[in-house]
């Protein structure tokens, strides 16, 4: 056997062996949502022939002749009864595109089509993209909408590093083919997180923003921002409101943004977002949800305090340490909901839980009183209503 098909052999039966197996959901103490076992998509589940030059007589030693680096901060869509995810690939040569996985259950089996997605580029074309939220629109569209960063034309000379952030937009019907729409239009210098929501208000389209000042720091900016475009091939938000702002000693203090479309349920909106702290050993990302009134989707009516995931274990390490970022959700018509998260900006993993479970979280958990005297209260409250129940 030749040096080709030994390691072509061997690298197609561990890859095959990886996408298909089978996924294990793991006991809920808490009895929100339930952890998997395993990843359901890293950089390793790149389709070989994306990778490897697949002519033993160009390729005599079947080497990878493209790398990647990771497949993380997937949007989420049911398409086709498919679990289907748009998945941050990253390539060694550190640009991120987007791929289409999808899994027949949501949980395992994830697998890449065919070919990564070709998307158009505007007039000004794009050096990296990346987090694309999925929202199916009342108009008959699938949009995606994602962060496009450009090098800063302001940026000295010698900076090589400083960037601007917009919201790309591209919509599809088949999310093979993408029209692309110019990059939203807003007040703010730059805009990440951005995330469209699936119906007309007055007629209008709605956008959860996150207006920042600078590509990193939010300065003056910051927190989930909401406003209206009138036209959705000319995208402008000429107003934005804070649905909810960044706030001091609170795991939203430095900045924070909404992850995928929010799911609607009878009691309001439910919403997940990510919030970033600062820590002696760098910024920490977790998840946290609140939910928003059913009419004014801007403004939030339960916000249970404190974060509602936190890295844990493996997912505490990564090429960005200590983060839990989350921008695709699946709500069945059953009731059960996929959380698509990642972590540490290497790999996607799927949490599940349900809407009765995740409205009760938002409903009945304590609020935040923003002061450690306000927490004990809290778990004193627990405590005495707990007493009545409690023997001996
Ligand atoms: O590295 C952590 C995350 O940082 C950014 O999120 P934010 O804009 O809230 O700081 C994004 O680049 C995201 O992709 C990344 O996971």
């Amino acid at each position: 056997m030749s040096l080709f098909e030994e390691r072509f052999e061997r690298i197609s039966k561990d890859h095959e062996a990886l996408l298909s197996r089978s996924n294990e959901e793991v006991f809920s103490t808490n009895g929100i949502f339930s952890r998997y076992k395993h990843p359901i998509l890293t950089r390793d589940h790149v389709p070989l022939h994306w990778r490897f030059d697949m002519n033993p007589e160009t390729n005599p030693r079947f080497m990878e002749r493209i790398g990647f680096n990771a497949a993380f901060n997937a949007g989420a869509i049911k398409w086709n009864d498919k679990y289907v995810l748009a998945v941050r690939t990253e390539g060694n040569d550190r640009k991120s595109f987007f791929a289409i996985a999808e899994s027949p259950n949501g949980v395992d089996n994830f697998r890449f089509w065919d070919r990564p997605i070709t998307l158009p580029q505007n007039d000004v074309p794009d050096t990296n993209v990346y987090d694309m939220r999925l929202t199916k629109h009342d108009d008959g569209y699938v949009y995606g909408v994602f962060c496009t960063e450009r090098k800063d034309p302001n940026a000295p000379d010698g900076d090589t590093s400083s960037a601007v952030a917009a919201a790309g937009i591209a919509r599809t019907k088949d999310l093979i083919n993408w029209e692309r729409l110019p990059d939203l239009k807003s007040t703010s210098g730059q805009q990440r997180n951005v995330v469209l929501f699936p119906h007309f208000i007055d007629g209008k389209y709605g956008f959860y923003t996150r207006p920042q000042d600078g590509f990193i720091d939010t300065g003056k900016g910051g927190g989930i921002g909401f406003g209206l475009a009138d036209d959705i091939e000319y995208p402008e938000v000429k107003e934005e409101v804070i649905v909810d702002g960044k706030r001091y000693h609170t795991i939203y203090e430095v900045k924070n943004g909404l992850g995928p479309a929010p799911i609607r349920t009878d009691k309001g909106w439910l919403q997940l977002a990510h919030g970033v702290r600062n820590t002696a050993a760098g910024l920490r990302y977790t998840l946290y949800m609140f939910m928003t009134d059913l009419e004014k989707p801007w403004i939030v009516t339960y916000k249970p305090v404190g974060h509602f995931m936190g890295p844990i274990k493996k997912e505490r390490v990564g090429d960005v340490s200590n983060v839990l970022f989350a921008n695709g959700w699946i709500a069945d018509d059953d009731g059960k909901v996929f959380i698509y998260y990642a972590s540490s900006d290497t790999r996607m993993h799927v949490a599940t839980s349900t809407l009765d479970q995740l409205v009760d979280y938002c409903v009945n958990s304590p609020q935040d009183k923003f002061h450690s005297a306000g927490s004990v209260e809290n778990i004193n409250e627990l405590i005495d209503r707990n007493k009545a129940f409690m023997k001996g």
